[in-house]
Parts: structure tokens; sequence; C-alpha cells
């Protein structure tokens, strides 16, 4: 009889199934409250999966993306804690890889939430080249239903559209605030942020405007989905109101070219990978 060679054996990879575009585990509407105190011992202990870094990657399939979620940080340790007591268990249920980036603006001069997101989406590709979506989030917002999904699609995305701060509603037709979503060909496609918005206001707005002007739709959960609770603060010290701001959205078709992700210039001053997320400290300079 003829020998049949033998399939040589060889180290066994466990290939696992994709993760499911409707992850089985959700639980739906969430209650959110921000009165007990949140050690971050106990958020550590509750999330045993989650690596160095805030690094998470389902057990049991293999995600489409890997989700770089991008929070722009000064002074806010105590929101952040129940952030990460709310989110990542809500992340591992979505059935996402993930890497959560929070971006500390070093130094007491004038905040700037859009830079210090433009910050975040080049070092966090410096981390890891895979990551393919970019969730931004303030820290100071909750989702209250898991499922809305922290994922990105074939439009940048919007997920904060149901405050309970404006009576779970939109405030306006092109709000585009705290917390969104774009792929990385979505954010390249429109240089990314604007550099140049310090203090509060009229970034998002300048963003909107670079989505449509691409020629690209913001897309939205449905209105019972994506509610959010916002941790109550008080107005931060150096981040007053942009009186810039409403000439500046008027301009972003001008200025969108020259200021964005091709020109921002920052110094990295610390890199540290802590339990729930990493700490990017960075000089993003002041304003003119
Ligand atoms: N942020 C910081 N530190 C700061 C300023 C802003 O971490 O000093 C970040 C943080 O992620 C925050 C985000 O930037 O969630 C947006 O800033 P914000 O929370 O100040 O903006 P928001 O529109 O509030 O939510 C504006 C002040 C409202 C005062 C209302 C008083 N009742």
């Amino acid at each position: 009889l003829p020998e049949v060679p033998s399939a040589r054996p060889g180290p066994t990879v466990p290939v696992l199934p994709p993760c499911p575009d409707s992850p089985p585990g959700l639980v739906g509407r969430l209650l959110i409250e921000f009165t007990s105190p949140m050690p971050l011992e106990r958020v550590q202990r509750e999330n045993p999966g989650v690596l160095m870094g805030g690094r998470y990657t389902p057990p049991d399939c293999t995600p489409a993306q890997t989700v770089a979620v991008i929070i722009p940080f000064r002074h806010r340790e105590h929101h952040l804690r129940y952030w990460l007591h709310y989110l990542h268990p809500i992340l591992r249920r979505q059935r996402l890889r993930y890497g959560v980036y929070v971006i500390n603006q070093h130094g007491e001069d004038t905040f700037n939430r859009a830079k210090l997101l433009n910050v975040g989406f080049l070092e966090a590709l410096k981390e890891d080249a895979t990551y393919d979506c970019f969730i931004f989030s303030d820290v100071d917002l909750v989702p209250m239903d898991d499922r809305n999904l922290y994922r990105c699609g074939d439009q940048p995305r919007h997920f904060a559209i149901a405050m309970d701060k404006f009576g779970f509603r939109l405030p306006y037709a092109g709000y585009f605030g705290g917390v969104s979503g774009l792929s990385k060909a979505q954010f390249l496609r429109i240089n990314g942020f604007p550099n140049e918005y310090w203090g509060w206001g009229g970034e998002d707005d300048d963003i909107f405007n670079r989505i449509s002007l691409t020629g690209m739709k913001i897309s939205r959960p449905d209105i019972r989905i994506g509610r959010y609770r916002m941790i109550k603060h008080d107005r931060d010290k150096h981040n007053e109101p942009n009186p810039q701001r409403f000439t500046k959205i008027q301009n972003t078709k001008l200025t969108m070219k020259r200021d964005g992700i091709g020109s921002v210039r920052y110094q990295v001053l610390e890199v540290s990978r802590q339990p729930l997320f990493t700490n990017i400290t960075v000089d993003i300079g002041r304003p003119p």
C-alpha cells in the first residue's frame, strides 16, 4: 500500500470566531450614579481581565476593530475613577479590543481639548499601530445604556446625543460634543482636529464642519440608547469660554487644510502605564 505522508504536527494556535455584531451579554439600560466613593483599588479588583495600560482583548472572539479610547484631561482624577469604574465593564461586554489613553495637559496654561485629542491619536498609534478606530470621550460622561456600542462605522459617529444636562435631547442639529468616534481613515480625511481652539467651546463645531466639508455624514444611535449622565462640576480654572469661537467656526473651510493632525506640535513629558489606563502627560504650549 502507498504510504500517505502524515501532516507534521505544529504548534496549535486557537482560532477564535469573529466577535458577533450584537454582543450577547449586553444588559441595556444601566443605573449610573456618582455618590458612592470610588477608590481605584476597587475598580482594579472589579476588572481583573484589563491589562496594564488599560488594554483589553476579548477571550472568546476576534474583534473586527482595535479601538483607542482617548480622554482629554487635567485635574479630574475624581471623575476618571467613575469613568473607569463604569466604562471598563461596558467595553468588555461590548466585546471590544481596546486601550484607554488619558491625555493629560501639563501646566496651568489655557486648556485645549481638541489639540489633546490630536495628541492622543498620534500617541496611541505609536503604542499600537493596529488601532483603526478612535473614540474621543470627555472624562465626565458615562453612557446609560451598553447598547451604545463604542465602535466605528462607515461614517463618523456621535455617541453622546442625549445627555441629562440637555434634558436627554440633542441641543442642536450640528452638535458633535462629548463622545465621538472616527475610524483612522475618517480622522485623516478631515486632517484631524483643530489645534487652535484654546479654552472652552467651538472645537466640536469645527470638527462637525470638517466632517460636513469632506462630504461625510454623522451617524448616531437611537435617542433612547444614546443617553448619558454627566458628572456635575463647576467650570474649571483656565478653561474659560473662548470668545473667538464664533468667528473661528465660520472659517473651518480655510483653516482645516493648514491646522490639524498634519501640523500639531507638542512634547510628551511622560508615558506611564497604569493598571486601568495609559497616562500621557504632554506639553501642548499656550495660546499665541
Ligand atoms: N477637561 C479637563 N480638565 C479641565 C478642563 C476640561 O479634564 O480643566 C476635559 C474633561 O475631559 C472634560 C472635557 O475636557 O470632560 C470638557 O470640558 P468641560 O467638562 O469643562 O466642558 P463642559 O461643556 O462644561 O462639560 C463646561 C463648564 C460647565 C460649568 C457649569 C457650571 N454649572
